[in-house]
């Protein structure tokens, strides 16, 4: 069983999301996995859960600014590993709905990215950190010590988790109307070779979530996190060479990747990527027929950080005027010059150069295949010479290259774009 083949087209063509992770850990500010790392008690991670008070949140602002961007679907954190709720769920007390908040955040949420044309998806932590039943294990043997394995071993009943799992589940998919994206995270299974436990689609039973997920929702797309085959695939925080393939065939894909570095709120984190990068990495995303769902980790406050907007603003400055080669656009048959990438929509082919040449541009194989050029900012016509083997007195600039190279005539100077 897999998602209709119109999803699949939808997803394909929104090419470039915004990612929410937003959580307690928005309030420590020093990553979402904080309470693992620094192995904080549930008693002590318990003052932020006291002090999440986001007064400023206002998600028809943060729907602007995902909009502003060119991103055409959002995928929120309805609850991440440290297990709490930003719904009303009516199956833990660990939830917004009772923290100085008071109240279900997600609803709010989903009518605003509604509101403003874009999908919406769920992202749903498999681990969970804070419910009793749920088995903790040792991601990183170095930081989880062996005193804390056995006092946690052989006393938790993943059973009972399991169906809150699956409660949770259904309560999201029935609540929220229509849902793009089920994007479960995350399974680690065959680890037991190293002595280390793992955690896979018997423990989650996979195969009856997938059947509730789909039952429920007949037109969702669900990612590859259960250990059980998803519709699309979900390399994180990389770029692909190429298109991911499972048993030969390619799979839709889409890269995940962080402002910087850290997926939850994280304010002395200086690794930021600039806009140029981030379009750098969308346009690799699409000449491989992939997508981009970069992160946004919203402060305790409810808001987005002030240099995460400013990204979001400049990558929206080159979307809306780039977009064309962005939306419905995927991978070229031809190949690109060294720093660059061709994107392709139908008859229209793209060719983005990551670092400006010197006057020329030399594309192998084009030669004859073109009508007309122009850049796609402003649509100034390129002009361009073609070589076809036979050197003559107007291919001056191209002697001695490949027979059926097409030769970009450019501006010294790149267009401030
Ligand atoms: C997971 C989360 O742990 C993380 O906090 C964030 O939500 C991210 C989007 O997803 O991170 C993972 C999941 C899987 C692997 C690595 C990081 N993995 O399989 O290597």
């Amino acid at each position: 069983m897999s998602a209709p083949q119109a999803s699949l087209d939808k997803l394909r063509e929104r090419r470039f999301g915004l990612f929410v992770h937003w959580g307690l850990y928005a309030l420590p500010a020093r990553h979402e996995w904080v309470k693992k790392r620094e192995q904080l008690t549930d008693e002590r991670y318990q003052r932020y859960f006291d002090h999440f008070d986001p007064d400023l949140y206002d998600p028809s602002v943060w729907a602007k600014a995902a909009s502003g961007a060119g991103m055409k679907y959002t995928v929120l954190t309805t609850k991440h590993h440290e297990g709490f709720c930003l719904w009303d769920s009516d199956l833990t007390d660990y939830k917004a709905t009772n923290t100085p908040a008071g109240r279900d955040l997600l609803r709010p949420f989903v009518d605003a990215f509604r509101a403003e044309d874009l999908g919406v998806g769920f992202y749903h932590s498999l681990i969970d950190w804070h419910h009793p039943q749920y088995p903790v294990d040792t991601l990183h043997p170095r930081i989880d010590d062996a005193e804390f394995r056995e006092r946690e071993a052989g006393k938790r009943d993943i059973e009972v988790y399991r169906r809150y799992l699956h409660g949770q589940v259904e309560e999201l998919l029935t609540r929220y109307g229509d849902v793009d994206v089920m994007w479960f995270d995350f399974s680690y299974p065959g680890r037991e070779a190293y002595g280390l436990p793992g955690k896979g689609r018997e423990d989650w039973n996979s195969e009856e979530l997938v059947k509730l997920v789909r039952g429920l929702q007949p037109d969702i797309l669900i990612n590859n996190r259960l250990d059980y085959p998803g519709d699309f695939t979900t390399p994180e925080q990389f770029q692909p060479h190429a298109a991911p393939t499972i048993e030969g065939r390619e799979v839709p894909w889409e890269a995940c990747q962080t402002l910087n570095g850290s997926w939850g709120y994280d304010r002395d984190n200086l690794d930021w990527k600039s806009p140029d990068l981030l379009v750098r990495m969308l346009v690799d995303s699409v000449s491989k027929d992939g997508n981009l769902l970069l992160n946004v980790g919203p402060t305790g406050r409810g808001e987005f950080d002030e240099r995460a907007l400013a990204t979001l603003e400049e990558i929206g400055r080159w979307t809306r005027r780039n977009g064309r080669s962005i939306y419905g656009a995927g991978r070229s048959e031809f190949t690109p010059p060294v720093d660059g990438r061709y994107t392709q929509r139908g008859d229209r082919l793209y060719l983005h150069l990551f670092a400006w040449p010197f006057r020329h541009v030399h594309l192998p194989g084009l030669a004859g295949r073109v009508k007309y050029a122009q850049l796609l900012h402003d649509a100034s016509e390129v002009r361009f010479q073609e070589y076809h083997g036979v050197d003559t007195d107007s291919n001056v600039g191209v002697k001695g290259i490949p027979a059926g190279t097409l030769t970009l005539d450019l501006p010294v100077q790149r267009p401030n774009e």
